[in-house]
């Protein structure tokens, strides 16, 4: 069966400041990788409080929406974007439950998390939310479509 890599579908992820400063971020990109998703694009940024707003917009009303942003832009974040069929719902079952308390063992934060404000990880929640964030996160021309060999072996 052949696969188009351009109609794959993708989802944004981000290690947060608590996942790179616990230096897991090749524990979370392996991960990924060994499951068969494709990286399509990467960049470490420390994101500015007006852009963490933006990113996290849906939770303003929310009373942990300051200290989320503050949190979010206080240190360096590993922005990815992973492609792979049905990589935004699989994602989100690798990552686990937002509280690491209710994570299963095998997901990232129940392995490596224990509070709901220190998760280390986030990962669109649905096919609008990730184009979204793909898009806010990057430019299009930093998306990197390619084919590897591996492909024909994983679909
Ligand atoms: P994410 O967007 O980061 O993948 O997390 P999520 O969808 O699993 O959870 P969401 O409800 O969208 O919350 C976003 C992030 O806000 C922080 N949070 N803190 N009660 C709290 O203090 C609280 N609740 C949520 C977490 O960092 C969560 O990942």
């Amino acid at each position: 069966q052949e696969v188009h890599a351009a109609e794959m579908e993708r989802t944004f992820i981000a290690i947060k400041p608590d996942g790179v400063q616990r230096g897991l971020i090749a524990e979370i990109i392996s991960r990924f990788e060994r499951k068969g998703f494709k990286l399509v694009a990467i960049k470490i940024v420390v994101p500015s409080k007006g852009f963490a707003q933006k990113h996290y917009h849906d939770l303003k009303e929310r009373p942990f929406f300051n200290g989320l942003c503050d949190f979010l832009s206080s240190g360096p974040v590993v922005a990815m974007v992973w492609e792979g069929e049905g990589v935004i719902k699989y994602g989100r079952k690798l990552i686990g439950a937002t509280d690491p308390q209710k994570s299963e063992p095998g997901t990232i934060r129940g392995d490596l998390a224990i509070v709901v404000g220190r998760n280390i990880i986030h990962g669109s929640d649905g096919p609008e939310t990730a184009k979204d964030e793909i898009k806010l996160w990057f430019k299009p021309e930093e998306l990197v479509s390619y084919s590897s060999n591996a492909e024909k072996w994983i679909y």
